[in-house]
């Protein structure tokens, strides 16, 4: 059955990899399935048609016969549960590799939201200045840890999981702001996920599309 997926027609980033289709490329190319991609103009996101796929008018989204999937933790989860490659076999390993999935966007990425939204959208505002230190030790808390726990192993638990796939994603975001280079471990970390090469082939992708002219009109 094909698999298609959604991605902005142009990511803001210019094909930086940083917009989140990028995440559901990489689960794709792990499982080593083939996949389409929609690409949704920016007017089209919140009209009716993108919504009835998308209830926040958003991407990535994906559809495989009349399963029609958003959120891409849960995609990702999809993927990894009907192919092997990217959890576990072992009930227990794979339930750690489960937590460090939901460690990854709901323990790690909020703060590195936080601080594109502080950048990005409230730059302009009388406080952002202040808050901006604020925001990054924030996150300069949580890749302590995260550091920490890492230590000198290559992945979080064990094999390369689902949970290493969304853990160096959401790191991905904040390697821009510089902060990474301040936890070696987790930046050899980062290097060690951008180095596989199904992240290099997801990668690939989504820039031969963002580099790509547009179509005319
Ligand atoms: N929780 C959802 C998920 O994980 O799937 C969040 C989805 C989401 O934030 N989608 C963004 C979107 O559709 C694109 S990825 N935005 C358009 C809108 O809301 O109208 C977020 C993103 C966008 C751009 C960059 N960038 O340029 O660096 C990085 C990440």
């Amino acid at each position: 059955m094909t698999i298609t997926i959604t991605a902005f027609e142009r990511s803001p980033d210019g094909g930086k990899g940083l917009a989140r289709d990028t995440r559901v490329r990489w689960a794709l190319e792990e499982v080593g399935q083939p996949y389409e991609v929609r690409l949704v103009p920016h007017q089209a996101m919140k009209e009716p048609a993108h919504l009835s796929v998308h209830p926040f008018g958003q991407i990535p989204t994906y559809e495989e016969g009349d399963l029609t999937l958003f959120e891409t933790g849960s995609i990702v989860f999809h993927l990894a549960q009907r192919h092997p490659g990217l959890l576990p076999k072992d009930a227990n390993a794979r339930a750690r590799a489960v937590t460090w999935m939901f460690a990854a966007l709901s323990t790690v990425e909020p703060p590195i939201l936080d601080l594109s939204i502080a950048k990005f959208q409230e730059g302009d505002k009388p406080w952002a200045q202040d808050r901006l230190p604020v925001v990054q030790d924030r996150i300069r808390q949580k890749l302590t840890l995260l550091s920490a726990r890492l230590g000198d192993a290559e992945w979080l638990d064990g094999d390369f999981s689902a949970g290493d796939l969304l853990m160096v994603s959401v790191l991905l975001r904040v390697k821009p702001s510089g902060l990474l280079n301040e936890f070696p471990k987790l930046a050899a970390y980062v290097a060690r996920g951008e180095a596989r090469p199904a992240y290099q082939r997801a990668f690939a992708a989504q820039l031969a599309i963002n580099t790509a002219p547009l179509p005319a009109g």
